[in-house]
């Protein structure tokens, strides 16, 4: 049983007990069609309470459910026979009500909160629309407006904002249990409240479609299921309830089986799985209780912010005085454009600048539990900061380096006590993107390597394991992009259609206007860096434009011109003359933007595939990731692995084959092959 029902002096209790998280299983559907019938017909029972067990109030429908055929009982039903019951209700809601969760609770006449509550129904997170009534109970309870924001957007509020809104109809302060029942109790005195499928959706200002039909496309870009959520909305108020559930619920069948349902599922699923990494079950983490970050540059400070925002105290360390200097003022400016656009209060900004120490002394760090190091790209000077940090360090303190090309293992080659090191590469800016690749080297001791997946946890950052390569497992693809970028150039496409097939396919930017925003002066020194290594990095065109010092938006041109005060970037002739120079004698031809994206999406599958065959990456789920939340792949397609998988193995072998044959890729490689033959990464992942 998944729900244990008691009676409290004419009050039934029935709390739902599946944990992890309450989800709405066919067994638990079940339970409470049951529990429905079976408390209209109990005499002793005047009204019924819905509480949960464990963590959370029900969190949605059972996410493991959506690829097998729908199970009776289904949802729409549970929640019209819940709806339809001669006595009152009351959803006692703590944690998340979300999804599913949230449709019993508008099924039941009454819902009451902690106010460390949040509602909310995040279908769209997942491809699909809200399928059990959703749509078409919220707007009838908080109008139109609201919510169709809730679910266009899938953000959950809190408990005191839906309080304010009428979603909730109290907060209980103590215990839920005994809040909730007296809140039924009261109930009783009055003459309840319509049930939600006899009101109307309160009307709307002339042009209100429009205008948020506008807003949402605009925002949701290519993604299908914001824009149909707004229509379900729509329709529940325009057509009479039944209709408007049948159209819900015709939507919602329709979208859960998309390709864009599947692979946001995916993601939802390799997201939990990253945090927990099966090779570290059982291994203890330690607790982190302050951190310290040595450099205060743009990257130092992100990090220091990232860890204010976990509620860190923080010391930053630099060399000397004006660095410090420097460093807090980065910090200080992160916090105060926050403050600017409103997205945390003016003294919430000073209590997390209050919570930075800065200097230039070593010993401040004799009692940190954690130290990032973020100085300059260069071996020496990294080598001499941890030396410095293992004679000042507790000797259990953990040491980071957050270098995104050097090896790890170098930096750490001549300290003392290598099992505290590890890499931890942030991406700039690092207290806004998810990604955090985890970088341990050969000495690292596990307990450090779980200390620093449960640090990802706390940051709110999604953990990948990388191995240590040039460019660990993101900045490596990253190469092969720019370099099939270039290789496209050299045979007939131009940096604006490259751009534009690239924005297509669903990135926020080509990759040579993500260049120009970020400048071509780093990647062309770590090419110079390379060549002295005696590597032969591949970029002729970007080689060109960095000794004509053309490094972008900055420099007022770079792939594109910029005039001055204007990033719209305009097709430069400088550009197209370097590139016709580089591809003189070269084949040209005519590209549409299918065969561009495929000229570069495919080969950073073969790059991928090559890293998970080396052991740089564990699992085709955790490339996925790195290239969602570290490089804006987007996450409606799944990444590239759930990409090429769903899109058939096979036909990405066939077309990179044809593109190596052209001259435009290398040729799969062995386990790109090995997964199309076995019919999927899962059936070779070796880990
Ligand atoms: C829906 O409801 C459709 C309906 O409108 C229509 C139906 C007809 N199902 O996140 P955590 C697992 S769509 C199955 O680390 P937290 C998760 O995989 C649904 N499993 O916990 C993990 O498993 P494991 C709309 C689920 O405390 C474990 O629970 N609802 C589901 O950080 C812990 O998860 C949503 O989209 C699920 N629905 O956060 C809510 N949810 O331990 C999605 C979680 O084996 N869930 N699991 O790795 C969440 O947002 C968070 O889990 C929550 C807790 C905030 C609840």
């Amino acid at each position: 049983m998944n729900l244990a029902i008691k009676k409290r002096d004419g009050i039934a209790v029935v709390t739902v007990d599946n944990p992890p998280v309450n989800a709405l299983s066919q067994a638990l559907r079940q339970d409470l069609l049951t529990a429905a019938e079976t408390l209209d017909h109990d005499s002793d029972v005047q009204a019924v309470v819905l509480i949960c067990a464990g963590r959370t109030f029900i969190a949605g429908a059972d996410v493991n459910e959506f690829g097998k055929p729908p199970m009776p009982p289904h949802l729409p039903d549970v929640v019209a026979r819940i709806e339809a019951s001669r006595k009152p209700w009351v959803a006692a809601i703590h944690g998340s009500a979300l999804g599913g969760g949230l449709e019993i609770a508008l099924g039941c006449r009454f819902r009451v909160a902690a106010a460390s509550a949040t509602l909310g129904l995040p279908e769209v997170r997942l491809g699909i629309v809200p399928g059990a009534g959703g749509t078409v109970r919220l707007p009838r309870l908080v109008g139109p407006a609201l919510a169709a924001d809730l679910v266009t957007t899938g953000k959950p509020i809190s408990a005191t904002e839906a309080r304010s809104q009428g979603l909730v109809d109290a907060l209980i302060e103590h215990d839920l249990e005994d809040g909730a029942v007296a809140f039924a109790r009261s109930t009783l005195q009055h003459t309840l409240p319509l049930p939600l499928r006899e009101r109307a959706v309160a009307a709307v200002d002339d042009g209100f479609w429009g205008t948020t039909t506008k807003a949402v496309a605009a925002r949701s870009k290519r993604e299908e299921a914001p824009l149909r959520a707004l229509a379900c909305v729509r329709k529940a108020a325009e057509v009479d309830f039944d209709a408007a559930m049948a159209f819900e619920r015709e939507t919602f069948l329709y979208l859960r089986g998309s390709s864009q349902a599947a692979a946001l599922r995916h993601v939802f699923f390799a997201e939990r799985g990253a945090a927990r990494p099966p090779e570290l079950a059982g291994v203890r983490a330690r607790d982190v209780r302050s951190a310290a970050v040595v450099g205060g540059g743009t990257m130092g400070a992100g990090i220091a912010a990232t860890l204010r925002d976990a509620g860190l105290p923080v010391i930053l360390v630099e060399r000397d005085e004006s660095a410090v200097a420097r460093g807090l003022a980065n910090l200080k400016s992160i916090y105060d454009g926050a403050a600017k656009k409103g997205r945390i209060s003016a003294s919430a900004a000073a209590e997390k600048i209050g919570g930075v120490t800065g200097t230039t002394d070593y010993r401040a760090l004799a009692d940190t539990d954690l130290v990032i190091e973020a100085v300059f790209e260069d071996l020496d000077v990294k080598r001499q900061v941890f030396a410095l940090l293992a004679d000042n360090c507790r000797e259990d303190a953990i040491l980071a380096t957050n270098t995104s090309y050097l090896n790890p293992q170098e930096i750490a080659a001549e300290i003392r006590g290598q099992d505290r090191f590890l890499g931890l590469h942030f991406f700039s800016p690092a207290h806004v993107m998810k990604l955090l690749e985890i970088v341990p080297t050969a000495g690292t001791a596990p307990e450090v390597l779980a200390t620093a997946f449960s640090l990802a946890r706390i940051l709110g950052k999604i953990p990948v394991r990388a191995g240590i390569c040039d460019g660990f497992i993101g900045n490596r693809i990253l190469k092969v992009t720019r370099a099939q970028a270039e290789r496209l150039l050299l045979s007939g496409a131009t940096p604006a259609a490259v751009d534009a097939a690239m924005r297509t396919f669903g990135l926020p930017m080509g990759p040579f206007e993500a260049q120009d925003l970020g400048g071509l002066d780093i990647a062309g020194f770590q090419r110079r860096a390379a060549r002295g290594r005696g590597e032969t990095p591949f970029a002729p065109i970007a080689d060109r434009l960095c000794e004509m010092e053309r490094f972008g938006q900055k420099t007022g041109g770079g792939w594109y011109d910029y005039a001055k005060g204007d990033r719209t970037p305009q097709p430069s002739p400088v550009v197209a003359s370097v590139i016709a120079e580089a591809a003189r004698g070269l084949a040209q031809r005519d590209w549409s933007e299918e065969a561009i994206a495929d000229c570069i999406i495919l080969p950073v599958v073969n790059e991928a595939a090559a890293i998970l065959d080396e052991g740089i990456a564990l699992r085709a789920t955790d490339i996925d990731l790195v290239k969602i939340h570290g490089y804006g792949f987007p996450r409606w397609r799944g990444g590239p692995m759930h990409y090429a998988e769903y899109r058939g193995l096979n036909d990405v072998v066939d077309r990179l084959e044809q593109l190596s044959r052209d001259g435009l890729a290398t040729p799969p490689c062995d386990l790109l092959r090995r997964a199309a033959k076995a019919g999927g990464w899962a059936e070779i992942n070796q880990g």
